[in-house]
């Protein structure tokens, strides 16, 4: 670029989930031209999906930079058996001290800093007060968590307290019961609540927030956010999505026989890049596609990191499953293109996790949902999104906890059946489709407040 391109160094963190939003967005900024962008990359990636990602933006885009970024050895033996990507952000976090030095050496001189959320409350400090720069994040779940995130510390000490321990009431938005957002908030002693609430501490310093979400998707808490209810002097929020998934994101589609399919006809089940669920819940859910009686297209995942995964599906599933279903269901452990799946037409139904991205993937699509949200992450919370803009269902009692009871395959084969053939719920998801497609639209809220970010850079 060069001349007056404003220079934009992202700072991205650790998981697809937290990654994709920042090469969906930097993709989009790349491909719209006159802006100059630098990417900090913490090596070695945890996950090889994340590796190959980014191999995949930075060979796409040879104009954007790659500022290499040596995290220092986390040698911290009271983390042992920490979630590994919970621990990479920690790690980011403990040398973030170096990020100075490297942002102020980047040529063209930085212009703004975008940073991950799971690093905020250290690159916040880091890119205002040392670099004299703005400072925007750039989150990665719905309006609704960040309000959760934003308010979280208020209300801890509103109550006295370290952790959460009750329903909590977000001005705004309303109450929030106690089992909706992480179930690790609980514990004052665990990493990502340490981080998290500073995080939420520092995040109303930021210079503006950068969200993969539509007005028509969340207008209440955008609304909320915005008229400072949440947070007074909350910073600007700046609605983006849905971020489109970009020409380097390769994976399997099996389009040859989704062609095959009639249109709407097919379930597709997937829990998302780090949620490995239990033996005998994963058999449970292949019972209950089978009682369904619908074709379906599953993705199965046994271990949290992709590297690791090496268990054959037949030793997973139950004896004779793959040929008793063959020909109307396909279970697959690789990696897919997620949003090919979804935008194909045999596909009427996504069966899942409520990771934010894949909700967001499934409401561009205009394909309703039956969510099946963990408790660990915001997902729960994601999930209450996917029931307010009404295109999908979502059963609270349907847990993966390992202690709780399994859902059985009766229910999931009834619960699946009603969803494909609820006319109510198909209908809303179509217009949230719409409404998806008319948001990024020259004129559509999202395209304006990408307008409005860019101008803050000038
Ligand atoms: Br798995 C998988 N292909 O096979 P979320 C995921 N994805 O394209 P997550 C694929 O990864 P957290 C696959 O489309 C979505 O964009 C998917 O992000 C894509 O959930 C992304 O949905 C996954 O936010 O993160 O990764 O479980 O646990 O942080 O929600």
């Amino acid at each position: 670029q060069g001349g007056d391109a404003p220079h934009l160094v992202f700072i991205p963190s650790a998981g697809m989930g937290h990654l994709l939003p920042f090469s969906r967005f930097i993709a989009a900024l790349a491909s719209q031209g006159n802006v100059d962008i630098s990417v900090v990359t913490a090596l070695p990636m945890v996950s090889q999906a994340e590796a190959e990602h980014f191999a995949a933006l930075f060979a796409a885009f040879p104009a954007i930079r790659r500022i290499d970024f040596n995290l220092l050895p986390l040698d911290d033996a009271t983390l042992a058996g920490t979630d590994p990507f919970v621990l990479r952000w920690e790690s980011l976090r403990r040398s973030a001290h170096l990020l100075g030095p490297l942002i102020a050496g980047a040529t063209p001189r930085a212009s703004a800093v975008v940073t991950d959320v799971s690093l905020a409350s250290q690159v916040i400090p880091i890119a205002k007060k040392e670099l004299q720069l703005p400072c925007h994040i750039l989150f990665s779940s719905c309006a609704t968590m960040l309000s959760f995130l934003a308010y979280f510390p208020t209300h801890l000490d509103g109550a006295n307290a370290d952790h959460l321990a009750g329903d909590v009431d977000i001005p705004g938005i309303g109450r929030i019961p106690v089992d909706y957002p992480p179930n690790v908030l609980r514990n004052p002693d665990s990493l990502f609540t340490k981080q998290f609430i500073a995080n939420g501490r520092e995040i109303a310093e930021a210079d503006g927030i950068l969200l993969n979400t539509f007005d028509a998707l969340e207008p209440e808490a955008l609304a909320a956010l915005r008229d400072g209810k949440v947070v007074p002097g909350f910073p600007p929020v700046f609605a983006v999505g849905p971020l489109k998934s970009t020409s380097t994101e390769k994976g399997a589609v099996h389009g040859a026989w989704l062609d095959e399919q009639p249109a709407r006809s097919v379930v597709y089940v997937a829990f998302g890049n780090r949620n490995a669920a239990a033996l005998d819940q994963i058999r449970e859910i292949g019972a209950g596609l089978e009682a369904s009686g619908c074709r379906f297209l599953w993705v199965v995942k046994t271990t949290v990191v992709d590297r690791e995964d090496t268990a054959e599906l037949n030793n997973v599933l139950d004896d004779g499953f793959l040929g008793r279903v063959h020909g109307r269901g396909l279970v697959i452990k690789e990696w897919v293109d997620q949003e090919a799946v979804l935008r194909h037409p045999a596909v009427g139904l996504y069966v899942s996790h409520c990771g934010w991205n894949s909700v967001t993937e499934s409401a561009a699509c205009g394909v309703p949902m039956l969510a099946w949200p963990m408790t660990l992450g915001d997902q729960r919370l994601v999930a209450t999104v996917i029931r307010s803009a009404g295109f999908g269902l979502w059963l609270e009692h349907w847990s993966w906890d390992r202690e709780s009871s399994l859902v059985r395959a009766a229910e999931i084969a009834e619960k699946v059946k009603a969803v494909m053939g609820d006319e109510a719920i198909s209908a809303r998801a179509k217009e949230v489709g719409r409404e998806a497609t008319k948001a990024v639209a020259p004129g559509g809220s999202s395209h304006r407040s990408m307008q409005e970010f860019l101008a803050t850079l000038k």
